[in-house]
Formats: structure tokens, sequence, C-alpha cells
């Protein structure tokens, strides 16, 4: 019923380069202005998502009812709300009425639901049942353990044990990553600051340089899209003499607990198998790079710009870090699969294989038996016809 007339392309809020449609209700005879996207691409990966975004009140409930489904294993529910939020952190303005999110892709009819109740109550009443919920409370605080995964605390739950405490008393065997993560249980969940990112990949640096000289040390995760905490720190490693970066895990690993600055680690070799056509096609997402899990030590108020007071009792701030060597020919893929966030890298892997029939790991993109050069991420973007998302408008 809107007149062509009517219909504004308001420049200022090309968001993304979607065009976004004011419609003017001066001109329709009522007051304000009411803001219609009527054109917002279904995928992630096809817009950007900064990291200060207009709808937190609505994607923090929505994101409770994520993080609920995965802890239940529900992955499809999961990713079905974590869309719906990332539809909403890539809107240019904010969500005013539940009117406005009319013909928008990604919103469900549960995240509809949930939204509209959020719009007009404030709050949700499942978001609100969930957060109270014994189940969910002790599932979070034991997955909140390194090295404990949902199907793990799930059975603990079902036992009775619904804190880090409970667990400790009940007599558990535990493997080693599983005793580090409670034994550093507090340290683990306090967030890790861009200072302490920072430190850590000094130490990182020095450590790689000793026993590889002219390696190459990128910060990937969270941090490289610009936020300023993170649950842990990710470093990706390579050298540009290809076959130089082989075994140099297990040289840094050493180097560093030489200096005492490991609390913990856990090294996997690599897996990939190059061939003359290109890495080889994943079974699975998982990656095959060599690899360390590990929990950094460092000294608290050196590093530390924490702006909570740090626990008086605090010996240690330990930090998870993680640490993957790449071959320098797939650097580009490595550095992609790794920047994240998890769900726009989901959303990169489903537009290669739906829109273009190719598959995308952190090692290769194939278009069919084709195996895909790239050097950067732009000419990763390209190959996927996809315009380029920098890091910081990757968090959806
Ligand atoms: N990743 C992914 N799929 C996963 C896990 C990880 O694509 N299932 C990629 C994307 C992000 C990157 O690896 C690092 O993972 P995390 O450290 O878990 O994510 P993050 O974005 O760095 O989050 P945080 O800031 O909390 O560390
Ligand atoms: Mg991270």
């Amino acid at each position: 019923s809107v007149h062509l007339l009517d219909i504004v392309w308001y420049t200022e809020s090309m968001h993304a380069g979607i065009p976004v449609i004011i419609l003017d209700r001066h001109r329709l005879q009522k007051p304000g202005l009411e803001l219609a996207v009527v054109s917002v691409p279904s995928y992630a990966c096809q817009r950007h998502t900064p990291l200060l975004h207009h709808n937190i009140t609505l994607t923090d409930a929505l994101s409770i009812l994520a993080e609920n489904a995965e802890l239940g294993e529900n992955e499809g529910r999961g990713v079905a709300f974590r869309r719906a939020a990332a539809l909403l952190k890539s809107l240019p303005q904010e969500v005013r009425g539940a009117e406005q999110l009319r013909g928008l892709p990604c919103l469900g009819e549960h995240s509809l639901r949930v939204i509209k109740e959020v719009l007009e109550d404030g709050v949700s009443l499942e978001v609100e049942t969930t957060t109270h919920s014994e189940q969910f409370k002790a599932m979070k605080a034991l997955t909140g353990i390194f090295g404990v995964g949902a199907k793990t605390a799930d059975r603990w739950f079902r036992e009775g044990i619904h804190t880090p405490s409970d667990l400790q008393r009940s007599g558990h065997t535990l493997n080693r990553a599983q005793r580090a993560g409670l034994q550093y249980y507090d340290e683990l969940n306090l967030p890790v600051t861009k200072s302490e990112a920072v430190a850590i990949g000094q130490i990182v640096e020095r450590a790689v340089h000793a026993v590889l000289p002219g390696a190459e040390i990128t910060l990937i995760g969270g941090f490289r899209r610009g936020k300023q905490t993170g649950h842990d720190v990710d470093f990706l490693i390579t050298h540009p003499d290809e076959g130089r970066e082989e075994g140099l895990m297990p040289k840094v690993v050493s180097w560093l607990e030489a200096q005492g600055f490991l609390l913990y680690q856990k090294t996997t070799g690599n897996s990939y198998l190059e061939s003359k056509e290109g890495p080889a096609r994943p079974a699975s997402n998982m990656d095959r790079f060599e690899r360390c899990f590990s929990i950094f030590r460092l000294n608290p108020h050196t590093h530390s710009d924490s702006p909570h007071p740090l626990p008086q009792t605090l010996v240690v701030v330990a930090v998870r870090v993680d640490l993957v060597v790449s071959p320098y020919s797939q650097f580009a893929f490595a550095l992609l699969g790794w920047t994240g966030s998890k769900l726009f890298e989901r959303e990169l892997r489903r537009w290669a294989v739906h829109e273009k029939a190719m598959t995308l790991s952190s090692h290769a993109l194939y278009d069919r038996k084709r195996y895909l050069r790239a050097s950067s991420e732009e000419e990763i973007f390209a190959h996927l016809g996809l315009e380029y998302i920098p890091p910081c408008d990757r968090n959806a």
C-alpha cells in the first residue's frame, strides 16, 4: 500500500551495501519515521556484523536460549537462535517494534516469539526460566571447567554434581585436562584482557623465534575481530619457506616449558596430506593442523589490566592459549577459518556448499575436484563470490 514516492533510499543507513528503506510516515500522514529494512542477505557471511551493535537486549536473550540448546546438545536449535541473533546484530538501528522485522530472513517462529516478548515486556519468560534453572546453571558451571564438554557435564549433573566443588568431592577420576581445569577454575573463568593477550603474544613470539627465526605469528580468534576480552588467546604460526614449520610445536613447547610459562599443554600433530593437487579434502570440519591447547602462566598484577580487582588469593594468572601451525600455502585458509566468529565460519561453509557447490575448510577451498589457491582472505572471498568482509565485521 506504499506509493513508490514514499520510499526514500536513506543512504546514511546504507549498511554494508545493503539498501535500507525508510518509510516516511509523514507522507503516510503518521508521525515519525519507521525503519523497514527490506533487503538483508540471509547468510551472515554476506553481511557486516560489527562488535558493537544496536540490539543487545534482544541478542542477549537469544544467546541464552542458544547456549541452553547447545548445552542440551540440540545443535539445530542452537544454530537457529544464533542465526536470529546474528541477523539482529547486523541491523543499522535499534528494533523498537516487531513490525519492523517483517520480511527479514533468519527469524524463525520461536525466535520471533522471544523477540516480541522482550520488546513488549522487557523480558522473555522462557529466558528467565532458563537462566534460573538448576540444570542450566549446573551445566554452565561444569562445562566452564576446561576439558569438560556437554556430554560429561550432563552425566555428572544426573549424578547430582552441580558445581566444581561437588565434582572435587565426588572422587571421580579426571583426565589431565580436567584436573588442570579444576585447579585453575577461577582464573580461567576470568575474561582474558587485550593487554594480557598482547603480553602472551610477546612470549609466544620469543619462543617461536628462538626455535625458528623468520616464522610469522598472528593473533587470531576474537581478538583479531576487535574484541577487548576473550575466553582464550589464539595464535596462528607459519613460515614463508614451506616445510620449515614442520615439527615446530614440540620445540616451541619445550622452550616455553623450560621458561616456566606453561601450566598445562597438550600438543596434537598435524594430519593433513598435502599432494600436488592441494591439501587433502577434510572428512569433517575438524582442523588437522599441528595444534597446542595450553594454559599459560602470567604473573598477576604485572600483565593484568582487568577492570575488576583480582582476587587476593590469585597466585598466578592462568590463561587458555591455543597455538596452531599452518603451512604457508594454507595460511590464508587457516587465518580465515580461525578468525571466526563460529557462526560466521559456519555460514561461510554453508554458503560455499549450498550457493557455490564448493567445500571450504581451514585448509583449502575446492570447486568440486579443483583446488582453488589463495594467498589472502580477500582472494578466498572472491573465489566464493562474496564481498570482502574485514575481521572487525565478522562478529556474527
Ligand atoms: N572456530 C570455529 N568453529 C568452532 C570453534 C572455533 O570455526 N567450533 C574458529 C572460529 C573462532 C576461532 O576458531 C577461535 O575459537 P574460540 O577461541 O572458541 O572463539 P573466539 O571467537 O576467539 O571467542 P573467545 O573470544 O571467547 O575466545
Ligand atoms: Mg578465542
